[in-house]
């Protein structure tokens, strides 16, 4: 075990996030806009975060979860219950620092392959195309695995991620799993998530919760430690 849970990448120090700060600082989310596509969404100039992956994942349930709110984000024992891109804002009335996307499902079998075809060009346009996504959050159940979309959700997003894009997997539904189930879904998909962040959810027992809001603050908070070192001119000593 590492000291420090949310060092994800090796050598990357900071202090982490008190839980309390990053769990009020999702509590803030209120509904912002929503679109059936890509060119009817606002520009933003904060972090936009994506939850994205198949319907019924607990896109939706999620979102409710991390912001301790009960109905901002339409969750549904029905499939495909999410028909837009919802945005949410976070931060204090007036100063939002970052917002959150919810996105419709794909690989929900009921619907018309029109339909189909449709979300899946909407969401890889949004995800190919906007501006603020600066992270997304891969929504799979552990019990499915990943599926021949969310492959190929991963590949189209990698050169994205190779320039900086934030990527976490998060493992939902983890309640339906024993513990030895999510120890070994956890590192399978460690060895898939081409070095993203993995973690376990579950929005019924509350697992992982605090982690994932101190991560997504972490992500749209960057600390002095994250940045880039400025260049050091190297004066020359002069007794060469
Ligand atoms: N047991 C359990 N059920 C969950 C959990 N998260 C979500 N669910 C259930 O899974 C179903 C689908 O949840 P949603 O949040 O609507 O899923 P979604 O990914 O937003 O679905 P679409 O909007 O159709 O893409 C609902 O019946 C939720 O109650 C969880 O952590 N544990
Ligand atoms: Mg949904």
């Amino acid at each position: 075990m590492t000291a420090n849970p949310l060092a994800f990448a090796a050598g990357q120090s900071f202090v982490p996030v008190d839980p309390k700060t990053a769990m009020g600082w999702m509590h803030t989310a209120r509904f912002f806009t929503t679109a059936a596509q890509l060119q009817q969404l606002p520009p933003v100039s904060v972090p936009e975060i994506a939850f994205v992956g198949r319907s019924n994942a607990g896109k939706s349930t999620s979102i409710n979860t991390l912001t301790q709110q009960k109905q901002l984000a339409f969750a549904s024992k029905k499939p495909g219950r999410t028909q837009h891109i919802n945005l949410f804002s976070l931060g204090k009335q007036g100063v939002t620092d970052a917002v959150l996307a919810d996105l419709p499902g794909y690989g929900y079998a009921a619907v018309s392959r029109s339909d189909k075809e449709r979300w899946q060009r909407v969401m890889l346009n949004y995800l190919m195309q906007r501006e603020s996504l600066s992270a997304v959050v891969l929504l799979c159940d552990p019990r499915l695995g990943l599926t021949e979309l969310d492959e190929a959700l991963l590949n189209a997003l990698r050169p994205r991620v190779e320039q900086g894009l934030k990527f976490l997997v998060l493992l939902t539904k983890a309640d339906k799993l024993t513990r030895a189930e999510q120890a070994k879904a956890l590192s399978i998909m460690r060895l898939n998530a081409g070095g993203g962040e993995v973690r376990l959810f579950s929005a019924l027992k509350k697992q992982g919760v605090d982690e994932v809001a101190q991560l997504l603050w972490h992500w749209c908070h960057p600390q002095p430690a994250d940045a880039v070192p400025e260049t050091v001119e190297i004066v020359p000593s002069g007794d060469e």
